[in-house]
């Protein structure tokens, strides 16, 4: 496996000078290691992987420098435009580096949601012809391989990618009092757990009403919730895939089933991550759409990395957005009264619970495929599918 440190120190010493992306879990040993040793203003978690690139171009023109952009293969799909309309030789030509987590890949076991991601990624990145070079524990000589990429970014002016194959880092020990970053962890420990805030929050549904949930643990958490309790899944999209979309699938439910309330249970990154959809929801104004966010502040179905959601005033953004209504909770008592009001309150309509951040180690997954559950939902819904086994 790969040191952290030392892989951290080639990048630097290859003149890498600012570190930006999205977090993934395949990554976390190396974010967590950038976070605590570098200056936070060189590290920058964007809201999305686009932006990131984005980022880097700004601070290549600024400095003539390069910047490291990182994210899970999910996060490719948001690249491509700003990889092919900004950041390409054919437009402004700017040099970057990519690490990309490989998830889905051909031959390692993976959920549903990677696998077509990893078996075409390469041929993605071929298709834009971006080089690559892929590394994974057993790259002993790496600093070779990143000189050599970042050298080639640089010469030729353009972004080049790292692949990294599953288990490639060491698992990454902080050492006290080394956390450089601003981003302090948020302070959670007197909140409630994530998952105690969604059983209230299922418990207070009426047997009409549908979800629609985020993608990562909040979705695997509703899954077991409803199996420990023998209510069926029939009610639950799990937007297994897509982070940060699935308040427009929300949407679509809620203005195609006016007579039933959809609950659209957000989180704090996914909701940041494409946060202009809370404006068209407001403009829709479908009165049976209710907007939750459970708020830990982090990203932390992929190793609790840090997001802005306790630096910034969801319900507050929600009203300017033009919601009906929006209100923050931050224990339990308080949200089973709100859950009253949002039942009863006409939407779209937002409701903030900030919550501890961490899960159960022995978190499941859905046993259901997406398929399934899609199927499954529509039957609910009275509508025609094709039969999925
Ligand atoms: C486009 C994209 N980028 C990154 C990921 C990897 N990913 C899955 S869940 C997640 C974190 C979600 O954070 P949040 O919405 O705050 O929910 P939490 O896990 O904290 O409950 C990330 C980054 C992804 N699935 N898709």
């Amino acid at each position: 496996m790969i040191s952290n440190e030392q892989f951290l120190k080639s990048l630097q010493q290859e003149g890498i000078s600012l570190f930006t992306g999205v977090p993934d879990s395949l990554l976390k040993e190396i974010c967590a290691c950038i976070t605590a040793s570098v200056d936070a203003r060189r590290h920058i978690i964007t809201a999305n992987e686009g932006a990131a690139v984005a980022l880097a171009t700004g601070h290549h023109i600024a400095t003539g420098e390069m910047a490291l952009v990182y994210m899970q293969n999910s996060g490719l799909g948001n690249t491509i435009n700003p990889l092919l309309s900004i950041a390409d030789r054919e437009v402004y030509s700017i040099p970057m580096l990519l690490m990309i987590g490989w998830r889905g890949e051909p031959g390692v076991k993976d959920e549903p949601q990677h696998v077509k991601q990893g078996r075409v990624q390469n041929d993605l990145l071929d298709a834009m012809e971006m080089p690559y070079e892929v590394i994974s524990a057993d790259t002993r000589d790496y600093a070779p391989v990143i000189r050599r990429l970042i050298g080639q970014a640089r010469d030729e002016s353009r972004p080049v990618a790292l692949v990294v194959q599953k288990g490639t880092f060491e698992k990454w020990v902080p050492v006290q009092n080394e956390d450089r970053s601003v981003h302090k962890p948020a302070i959670t420990a007197q909140l409630m757990p994530r998952e105690k805030a969604l059983e209230e929050i299922v418990h207070a549904l009426g047997d009409d009403d549908v979800v629609v949930s985020t993608t990562g643990m909040p979705s695997r958490e509703i899954f077991e919730i409803r199996a420990r309790e023998n209510m069926g899944h029939h009610r639950d999209f799990l937007t297994v895939g897509s982070m940060g979309h699935c308040s427009q699938i929300a949407l679509g439910l809620a203005l195609g089933q006016p007579g039933r309330s959809v609950y659209c249970v957000d989180g704090d990154g996914a909701l940041i991550m494409h946060m202009g959809s809370l404006a068209i929801i407001a403009n829709n104004a479908p009165a049976n759409f209710k907007h939750i966010v459970v708020n830990n502040g982090a990203h932390d179905s992929v190793g609790g990395q840090p997001t802005v959601g306790f630096a910034i005033d969801l319900p507050a953004i929600a009203r300017a957005c033009g919601y009906r209504d929006a209100r923050r909770v931050s224990d339990a008592g308080e949200l089973k009264q709100s859950l009253t009001w949002l039942a009863r309150t006409d939407g779209p309509v937002l409701l903030e619970v900030r919550v501890a951040k961490g899960a159960r180690k022995d978190l499941g997954r859905p046993t259901r495929t997406p398929a399934q559950n899609k199927t499954d939902m529509m039957s609910h819904l009275g509508n025609q599918t094709e039969a999925v086994k």
